[in-house]
């Protein structure tokens, strides 16, 4: 692997989806499409690449959410994983493995995972007071009580936090406590539970991250560094539940595994559950290239609290980059999925049919790389209409159709290249280098401003040279002109086949080639003149000022 110095091939790892709802934008611009982005890029390189994920299918709220159904939590998260998975899939994300946490790989990996670190005395065990509901006979975690915060009087304060006030408050000092699950008052009992001693660690963070990885995104590396300045305590890494993975103890009962010790470990067993035979390679050898996708809410968890896990065991490499994503707003406001404030993807997809590329297009051209970010009706709009279809789809047409009225279709010849054709295709091809660059740094925004600026420079090259103006019907300049044009088409398809894969494979059918690869870029005679393309169907559709309306209209009238 000549890109990545050290490394032979790169495992890529997309948060888990947790499987309580569908997805929405905002997980598909945070951590999928750019996950797939990369994934995409380094297979076209003919690099070695993983890409796996799955739902994540343990944890209270599923569990609180199969009561208020009266059902079991499986079907919740059969449900739920049948629909995610779909939807992904649906927008072209190019897993190799798509599994779930509830699975008996997973099961059994996470079982033994905990148990090493149990066996190894790395984990500490400690008694505690806890609230406990007895109607629904179920442990209540901190955020699961409410009551009056004794700073603001705020009566619906959490047991974790007042969002009257916002300062966060420790749960015994909240007044009137009730559970929110029944709204009874909860007693105090004692638990046992295993905890994780971060603080343990504390100093090898700091080295491994604060002086190792400061190339790591500036928003994932000023989180980690805050966390480890404000200093670390013990985790819990079990609860009082009846859906998880059973806390691998003899004699322990009705305890399951956090659904954060377990979730991480997911990447593990659907490794393993891909390559049971190889997949130590991915997970042990230091040659392996380990990159983690997530969202802003999940930084801790995946450069503190997983690399913990992980170098407590022993044996496994670390993660070399966790490109965090910030977040998406829609129309101005945090997405909620609780008040439906959301484009689903289920939805988008039955809505607007063979256009996943558009809003693939739009999530990357606007993704919230490094701060948040905002989906509008409108700005989806105006980059579809003005960029997709006036530039990149404009092109591709004029060339398809001027191809097929002078050439019946066949890919005419070249002569000799004016020195305007040579200028102009040095600045096409001289873009790869730049493109690479952004898309090894995971900044997919701006590689695709650059894809695009190839589209706009063939567009201008076909204004300039003016091949529809020229008299005779038989023209040599035409012919050059044409095949120039052909070929930066082909060229295209190479680049952007990581960001609009449905959009590359439709021009690659037109053009009968397939299977390009990334360093093909730059070869003037991917198309031999005499070959045959065929007529091209529109490649973007226009968003009209109705389906604008008609979107923000529903938005707006969504109850909560
Ligand atoms: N399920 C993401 C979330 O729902 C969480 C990710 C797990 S990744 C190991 O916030
Ligand atoms: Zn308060």
């Amino acid at each position: 692997m000549d890109v990545f110095g050290k490394y032979r091939r790169v495992l890529i790892t997309a948060a888990l989806p947790y499987a309580n709802g569908p997805i929405h934008i905002g997980h598909l611009a945070g951590v999928y499409i750019p996950a797939d982005i990369y994934a995409r890029y380094l297979r076209l390189r003919g690099e070695e690449v993983l890409f796996v994920c799955g739902s994540d299918e343990h944890g209270v709220p599923i569990a609180l959410k199969a009561m208020e159904e009266c059902v079991t939590p499986k079907k919740i998260v059969d449900r739920y994983h049948r629909i995610i998975k779909k939807s992904l899939e649906d927008f072209g994300i190019t897993f190799d493995i798509y599994s779930r946490t509830s699975s008996s790989i997973h099961r059994h990996t996470a079982s033994i995972f905990f148990r090493c670190l149990y066996d190894k005395g790395k984990l500490v065990e400690k008694i505690t007071d806890q609230y406990y509901d007895a109607r629904a006979r179920l442990f209540l975690a901190d955020r699961y009580i409410i009551g009056t915060c004794r700073l603001c009087g705020y009566k619906y304060a959490y047991g974790d936090q007042c969002e009257s006030c916002g300062s966060s408050i420790s749960v015994t000092d909240l007044l009137n406590p009730k559970s929110i699950v029944t709204n009874t008052l909860p007693e105090m009992k004692k638990t046992k539970h295993w905890y994780l001693p971060l603080d343990n660690y504390t100093k090898w963070l700091k080295k491994w991250i604060l002086e190792e990885h400061k190339e790591w995104k500036p928003n994932v590396f000023g989180q980690c560094k805050s966390w480890l300045n404000a200093g670390l305590s013990d985790r819990a890494v079990t609860r009082d539940l009846d859906w998880g993975i059973p806390v691998p103890i003899e004699g322990v009962e009705g305890k399951v595994l956090y659904v954060w010790f377990d979730a991480p470990i997911g990447y593990i067993s659907n490794t393993i559950e891909f390559f049971p035979n190889d997949w130590e390679k991915w997970w042990k050898d230091s040659s392996t290239k380990l990159v983690h996708f997530i969202g802003k809410d999940n930084i801790v968890f995946h450069c503190i609290i997983f690399p913990v896990m992980l170098k407590a065991h022993g044996g496994y490499i670390l993660p070399n980059n966790v490109p965090a994503s910030e977040f998406l707003n829609l129309e101005g406001k945090k997405i909620s999925t609780s008040r439906n404030w959301a484009i689903w993807l289920h939805e988008y997809i039955d809505e607007f049919p063979g256009q996943e590329d558009s809003l693939r297009y739009v999530l990357i051209a606007n993704s919230p790389e490094n701060k948040d970010s905002d989906f509008t009706w409108k700005d989806f709009q105006i980059r579809n209409n003005n960029e997709l279809v006036a530039i990149l789809g404009n092109f591709i047409n004029r060339v398809s159709v001027l191809t097929h009225k002078y050439f019946g279709g066949n890919v005419p010849f070249r002569e000799k290249l004016t020195s305007l054709d040579q200028c102009v295709l040095n600045d096409f091809f001289s873009k790869k280098i730049i493109i690479e660059n952004w898309l090894e740094q995971y900044r997919f925004r701006d590689a695709l401003k650059e894809a695009m600026n190839l589209a706009r420079i063939g567009n201008k090259y076909l204004t300039d040279t003016e091949v529809w103006k020229i008299a005779d019907k038989i023209s040599i300049r035409r012919a050059t002109v044409l095949n120039v044009a052909l070929q930066m088409i082909v060229n295209l398809t190479i680049i952007f086949d990581p960001f609009l894969p449905f959009t590359t494979a439709k021009i690659r059918k037109f053009l009968h080639k397939e299977n390009l690869k990334w360093n093909q870029f730059g070869e003037m005679d991917l198309l031999k003149a005499g070959d045959q393309i065929d007529q091209l169907n529109l490649l973007f559709v226009k968003v009209e000022d109705e389906t604008v309306e008609k979107h923000v209209r529903k938005l707006f009238n969504t109850k909560s």
